[in-house]
């Protein structure tokens, strides 16, 4: 099978929620050499995006999403470790990575992707999970103040991005927004709604996300 075959079953398996055919694939494609970031960017993150479509199109429903995600689930214990592995940890002590879910928000597929990612480029990190009040970051802001510290926010819905507005102002009124620097990501947000909040930067995927962050730290 061509590479390009590999991952087109993998796309498969993820938009015809094929739980334990997506991991055999994954198994497959990782025997076969492909990178964990080329399965990630151009298999099973292609797969999510066509189930998105359909849902946006009522041509599906939640509960084959819910199995979608599985799928996607299944695929990612094998390739968490194996992305760790291939970064290695040469660049140890980079800095501090705060990543979280915004409120009212509990898509954590790409948030665990960008989390593994950046702790394999040599983030310390602390991970507060989903459906996070601003609150509570401002609180892990402070505790971790004087550290070179980056925010990492995942936000996949419109109405749980708007609370990444709050996070800033919230950040400025408790004069923590020069401690920090902050990345926000997820599908809608753009360019330029990071810089109508005020934000640092974004960035594509998880690949990138490590990219974006190192030269946050610089
Ligand atoms: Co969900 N859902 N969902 N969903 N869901 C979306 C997000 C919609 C866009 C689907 C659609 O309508 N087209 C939509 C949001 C619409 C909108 O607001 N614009 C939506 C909706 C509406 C909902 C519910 C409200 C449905 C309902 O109940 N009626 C509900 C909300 C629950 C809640 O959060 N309160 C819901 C539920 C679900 C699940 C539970 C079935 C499941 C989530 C399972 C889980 O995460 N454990 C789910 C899924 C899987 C999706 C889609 C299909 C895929 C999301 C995903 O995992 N993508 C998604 C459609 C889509 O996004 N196109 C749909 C794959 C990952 C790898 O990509 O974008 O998350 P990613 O992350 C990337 C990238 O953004 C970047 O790097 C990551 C890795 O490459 N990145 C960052 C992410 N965070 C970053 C941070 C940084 O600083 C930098 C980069």
């Amino acid at each position: 099978m061509s590479n390009q075959e590999m991952l087109d079953t993998l796309r498969d398996t993820i938009v015809t929620q094929n739980i334990n055919g997506c991991a055999e694939a994954t198994q497959t494609a990782l025997d076969a050499g492909l990178t964990a970031v080329e399965i990630i960017n151009d298999g099973l993150s292609p797969g999510m995006k066509i189930v998105g479509d359909k849902f946006e199109a009522a041509e599906i429903y939640l509960p084959q999403i819910m199995m979608s995600a599985k799928a996607m689930n299944a695929a990612m214990e094998l390739l968490l470790p194996v992305l760790e592995e291939e970064k290695g940890a040469e660049d140890e002590g980079v800095g501090t990575a705060i990543t979280y879910v915004q409120e009212g928000d509990i898509h954590d597929i790409g948030h665990r992707l960008v989390t593994t990612m950046l702790e394999a480029n040599g983030f310390k990190i602390v991970d507060m999970g989903v459906d996070v009040q601003n609150e509570k970051v401002m609180e892990e802001v402070e505790k971790n103040k004087g550290k070179k510290l980056l925010l990492v926010g995942s936000a996949l819905m419109t109405t749980s991005m708007l609370g990444q507005k709050d996070t800033v102002a919230m950040l400025a009124e408790e004069g923590l927004r020069d401690s920090v620097k902050i990345m926000f990501g997820g599908a809608p947000v753009s360019d330029a709604w990071i810089a109508e909040i005020g934000a640092d930067a974004t960035a594509e995927n998880a690949a990138d996300a490590a990219r974006v962050a190192l030269n946050l730290m610089q």
